[in-house]
């Protein structure tokens, strides 16, 4: 007898599960289809796998319990911020995956190799995972898994095989497609600062920093990490690992703390690796949050290799996927005033700044003294409880 998927749906509420991020699957979409339409669960499209995983960190370092939802073709994309998100720093979520080309069973060639590789994949990680087969206990599955989350803080998968589910079918009346009403019938125009030489990395941290202490600041892997952790208190999570995914992690926290100002300090590198999260902070509009790019034109933290910055106008590209404010700062005089400017958008929706910096980097930068571990335990406190 196949499941009532709504049974799922319902375990999942009970054992407090209410932020859900994903890739869509046919299999797992009557799951999307309830938390679309239901008021007390949020559903966040998610432009690939890994930024779901992302979102799903940030919004449990808010506090909130969170579900991924992803075909295990997605598995690929979500497996850079397990291994390196979700498991060193020990930020539980449940991952629900479908389980395409499951061996034994018909399915389409290209599903194969992965089917074979997927319960393997997941505990690789040391992630559980329990089949939910026609004989499974979805209630007990569920429930399980939870408690795997909160004793251990770290991941658990549920897999669903195909035609376990009943058939149901989209609503006509499903929800429309989010955010639209809300984007603005012309992308704003580019505000602009600068005036002097660029910027290095220090100096646009001794401007942001006295700007930023009023919330919470992710930022990318590499030497933004490095400097910021020079500083570390509460309110930062300076990522090591993720590339790309800083906007994702700042998002899952917006979607829990929508009062909180939440600062990215991202890197041109990371940000064309992760382009889509333009993309998904635009549609998601939350309305606190502020998105700084700095763009070196390399990959300073790997030895300065080139990136394709040169050619990529930032601002215009988050202006065109739905941040209302967006603005480039091309010189050290200027950047008191724009990261001023781009705070003045808090509460009217995403900001980006793109601040163009030079290549001089701080020397003898040392690596935070507390492991990944200890940095989410503070920041997820800093999130909960205001004392940072
Ligand atoms: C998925 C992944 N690929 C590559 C790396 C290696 N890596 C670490 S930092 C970095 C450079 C990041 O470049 P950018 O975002 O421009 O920041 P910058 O180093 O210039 O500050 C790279 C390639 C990584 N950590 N993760």
């Amino acid at each position: 007898m196949p499941h009532d998927p709504k049974r799922l749906y319902a375990a999942l509420l009970e054992n407090g599960f209410k932020e859900f991020s994903g890739v869509p699957c046919s299999i797992l979409d009557p799951l999307i289809i309830d938390a679309e339409a239901s008021p007390e669960v949020h559903y966040l499209p998610a432009s690939v796998e890994g930024e779901a995983v992302s979102v799903a960190a940030g919004a449990w370092l808010a506090g909130s319990p969170s579900v991924v939802l992803m075909q295990n073709s997605g598995l690929g994309n979500a497996i850079n911020p397990i291994a390196s998100l979700a498991v060193p720093y020990r930020i539980p979520m449940l991952l629900i995956s479908s389980w395409r080309g499951e061996p034994g069973t018909q399915d389409a060639v290209h599903h194969a190799p992965m089917g074979r590789a997927t319960q393997a994949l997941f505990e690789l990680f040391d992630v559980p995972v329990t089949v939910l087969d026609e004989d499974a206990d979805l209630g007990r599955a569920v429930a399980d898994a939870s408690k795997h989350l909160d004793e251990t803080l770290t991941p658990a998968a549920l897999l669903v095989p195909r035609g376990v589910f009943e058939k149901g079918g989209r609503p006509e009346d499903a929800a429309p497609p989010m955010a639209s009403a809300q984007r603005p019938v012309a992308a704003p125009s580019v505000a602009t600062f600068g005036g002097g030489p660029l910027p290095n990395r220090t100096e646009l941290l001794e401007s942001f920093l006295p700007r930023a202490m009023d919330g919470a600041t992710v930022s990318t892997t590499g030497y933004m990490s490095r400097e910021l952790s020079a500083h570390l208190c509460g309110r930062f999570f300076p990522m090591q690992g993720s590339m790309g995914f800083a906007a994702a992690i700042a998002l899952g926290i917006t979607r829990v703390k929508t009062e909180l100002p939440v600062f990215v300090l991202d890197g041109d590198g990371a940000l064309i690796m992760r382009m889509g999260s333009l993309a998904t902070v635009g549609a998601a509009q939350p309305t606190r949050l502020v998105h700084i790019v700095a763009d070196n034109g390399t990959y300073a933290s790997t030895g300065g290799q080139k990136t394709v910055s040169p050619g990529v106008d930032f601002a215009r590209v988050a202006a065109h996927c739905g941040y209302g404010r967006v603005g480039v700062c091309e010189g050290r005089r200027g950047l008191d005033a724009a990261i001023d400017w781009a705070r003045d958008g808090l509460g009217s929706g995403p900001s980006l700044l793109h601040v163009a910096i030079d290549t001089r980097e701080a020397k003898d930068l040392e690596r935070p003294k507390i492991g990944p571990p200890q940095i989410a335990a503070n920041f997820r406190r800093y999130l909960m409880e205001g004392a940072a």
